[in-house]
């Protein structure tokens, strides 16, 4: 007892000692003699963190890294608009490639011959029948040629723009076939709902990412969502809009896809996406105060990845209640 009474003092009595000497030295030293102590005492306790680790390893780590979805990186002037950019995005749907190929060869040429033909026309009267060089107006009033001429070459610049402009209408409103899945796009005050009925009717909120959290994830500024709209690349996808509040409008530039979402009525159209990537729009219809910032991101995958990312938000796959596993059970709550 004595010895043990003595034992304790003076190891009291040295610990002052050196916390003493610490003080003098520096207040870094005394910083780390100050965390000594906790650090030592529970003699115990650095025997059972590992055994505390080896239970936990197992439940938690594997599962989830094995199948994760990890959104995917845009790819730099892909889905998204570009720096100094003065025309149409890149298009990565059939009927947008279809509308941007009718643009740049037969709008685009039609336009501009018929700007510069006017053009030209003013310069040619004011050279060339301005006062000075033509006193005496002419009085002719009637030409016939010229008349059917001015009246016949119109109408052919018009009939060779509706035909393929009535097409691509048609091509894209062309309603989507059967056994195609369907995704419900609702516009909220101010942020987007994904639902996927035919998976399971699980719904994805999306919300606008800040700045700082955009840049750093290698994303647009303004364009990146906290959750994306993943959907299959490839495949014809029946896109329905609604609004829950006001008129919202889904658009995707690059996807030639804008929609209003009206609420009270569903809207439908078909979204082919060519290939796997990232797909950035906004909202296009004046919303209200936040309508600046309400992003549309849209992630297209392979099909096997995109029912593996289904699965992973609780949904199911196929029509067929595919894996109400365990996993499924927590994943509604994470997306809402
Ligand atoms: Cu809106």
């Amino acid at each position: 007892m004595i010895f043990a009474d003595t034992a304790r003092m003076m190891g009291t009595a040295i610990r002052t000692l050196i916390l003493a000497a610490a003080l003098l030295i520096a207040p870094q030293a005394m910083a780390a003699v100050a965390a000594a102590p906790v650090a030592a005492a529970p003699v115990a306790a650095p025997a059972q963190l590992p055994l505390a680790d080896t239970a936990a390893a197992p439940v938690v780590t594997p599962p989830a890294a094995a199948e994760a979805y990890v959104p995917m990186k845009p790819t730099d002037g892909k889905g998204q608009p570009v720096a100094a950019g003065i025309g149409f995005q890149d298009q990565y749907s059939p009927t947008g490639q279809e509308a941007l190929a009718m643009h740049n060869y037969l709008l685009m040429p039609v336009i501009t011959v018929i700007t510069f033909f006017v053009l030209g026309l003013i310069f040619w009267v004011i050279v060339f029948f301005r006062k000075s060089v033509n006193p005496v107006a002419s009085k002719t009033s009637h030409n016939t040629a010229i008349e059917i001429a001015w009246t016949l070459i119109p109408v052919i610049i018009l009939v060779v723009i509706a035909v393929p402009s009535m097409s691509l209408l048609a091509h894209q409103y062309k309603p989507a076939p059967k056994g195609t899945i369907t995704v419900k796009a609702t516009g909220y005050q101010w942020y987007w709902g994904y639902t996927y009925p035919d998976n399971g009717g699980f719904e994805v909120i999306s919300n606008i990412l800040p700045d700082v959290e955009a840049l750093a994830r290698g994303e647009q500024p303004q364009l990146a969502a906290d959750k994306r709209m993943v959907v299959p690349a490839g495949v014809p996808i029946r896109l329905q809009t609604t609004g829950s509040d006001v008129i919202h409008a889904f658009a995707v530039p690059s996807l030639w896809f804008k929609l209003d979402a009206v609420p009270g009525r569903i809207n439908e159209k078909v979204l082919f996406i060519n290939e796997p990537g990232v797909y950035y729009g906004q909202c296009s219809e004046l919303c209200g105060a936040r309508h600046g910032y309400m992003p549309i991101v849209v992630e297209a995958l392979p099909k096997a990845k995109f029912e593996a990312w289904v699965k992973e938000q609780g949904g199911t796959v196929g029509g067929t209640a595919a894996t109400p596993s365990v996993a499924a059970a927590p994943a509604p709550a994470k997306t809402v």
